[in-house]
């Protein structure tokens, strides 16, 4: 099998950062916030955070945010869910929680939970358990759940499972690793996980695995790096992690490295992403790869900084 090429997807990482005028840097520009938290949780995994101007970072996070509280994906920008996540990540893995405003953050989530306990993901009203995760996830790490309503949220969830044992973006919706990742994640941080039918969904979620040794998403389709993070995850945190081969997955995942230039892609030969380096970094992680830090399969943040964040609460208020 090949080794992980560490200090190439470093160089990879901290190269992106600095383009500005590339096709990735144009496509990443409205959500350069996630960029900066799938970016710099790759290189706190393998050791290298370091590297980074955290003030610097800091600084430019702290300009994406609005009035509302919510945060955009880029200066100028209009807030979402999803940054407001990434940008509440990216200052837990720098230690900088403390320069948030947790009262204006926590209003601007609960202000988007709807009767049903659904989320919509911004003003403009679109629902998806992919914003359940969100509010729970963020609002779990600021220290601020109660500002919401856990149980109906729950129930929201609970009403998006399906009869495979998997979970859709709404009710009825199909089943979709990455819907299923944030059902679980969701119901394992609210304390719920006794809703799942544990061996159901463990037997589909194992299914993912093809003969290359990836993951898909779904039956059928095409194996893919970021269901590394998607299947993996959730299999863990409904103990049937054992129920896939952990050596096979590994290697597809090293087989879609580019050893010369750094990053991982989708799917082996394909051009590598940012994305797609997390992730593949990620479920190294999940799989206990040598010489990466350990990840929190539902924080989707390195265990030392969900540890510092729970353990050594600064401000209990
Ligand atoms: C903190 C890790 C983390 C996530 C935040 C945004 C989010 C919460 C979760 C997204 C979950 C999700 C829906 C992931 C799936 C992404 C993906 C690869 C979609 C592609 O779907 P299709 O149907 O592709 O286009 P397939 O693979 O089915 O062909
Ligand atoms: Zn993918």
């Amino acid at each position: 099998m090949g080794e992980l090429a560490a200090e190439k997807h470093v160089q990879y990482i901290i190269s992106i950062e600095k383009k500005k005028d590339t096709f990735e840097a144009v496509v990443m520009e409205h959500l350069r916030m996630s960029g900066a938290y799938w970016g710099l949780t790759t290189l706190d995994l393998l050791g290298k955070l370091g590297a980074v101007d955290k003030d610097e970072i800091v600084s430019w996070v702290m300009q994406c945010q609005h009035e509302s509280g919510g945060f955009a994906g880029n200066i100028g920008h209009d807030p979402h869910m999803l940054y407001t996540l990434s940008a509440v990540q990216v200052l837990a893995l720098l230690d900088k929680l403390d320069v948030l405003d947790v009262d204006k953050i926590s209003s601007y989530i609960s202000g988007l939970q709807n009767e049903d306990g659904s989320f919509a993901g911004d003003m403009w009203g679109e629902i998806d358990t992919r914003f359940s995760y969100i509010a729970i996830s963020c609002l779990s790490l600021l220290h601020r759940l109660d500002k919401i309503n856990v149980e109906k949220a729950v129930e929201y969830i609970v009403s998006c499972k399906n009869l495979d044992g998997g979970f859709g973006c709404t009710p009825g919706g199909e089943s979709h690793a990455g819907q299923i990742f944030c059902c679980v994640g969701a119901l394992a941080i609210a304390g719920s996980l006794h809703h799942i039918d544990k061996d159901l969904l463990g037997w589909w979620l194992c299914e993912r695995q093809v003969k290359s040794g990836g993951l898909n998403g779904r039956p059928e389709k095409l194996p893919d790096v970021c269901y590394s993070w998607w299947v993996l995850s959730s299999l863990i945190l409904i103990d049937r992690v054992h129920w896939i081969d952990k050596d096979k997955l590994a290697k597809f995942i090293l087989d879609c490295q580019d050893t010369e230039n750094g990053g991982i892609s989708d799917r082996p030969d394909d051009a590598v992403d940012v994305f797609h380096t997390y992730f593949g970094v990620a479920g190294l992680s999940l799989l206990q790869y040598r010489g990466i830090k350990p990840i929190d399969p539902a924080y989707a943040l390195p265990v030392d900084v969900v540890n510092r964040i729970f353990l050594n609460k600064k401000d209990s208020a």
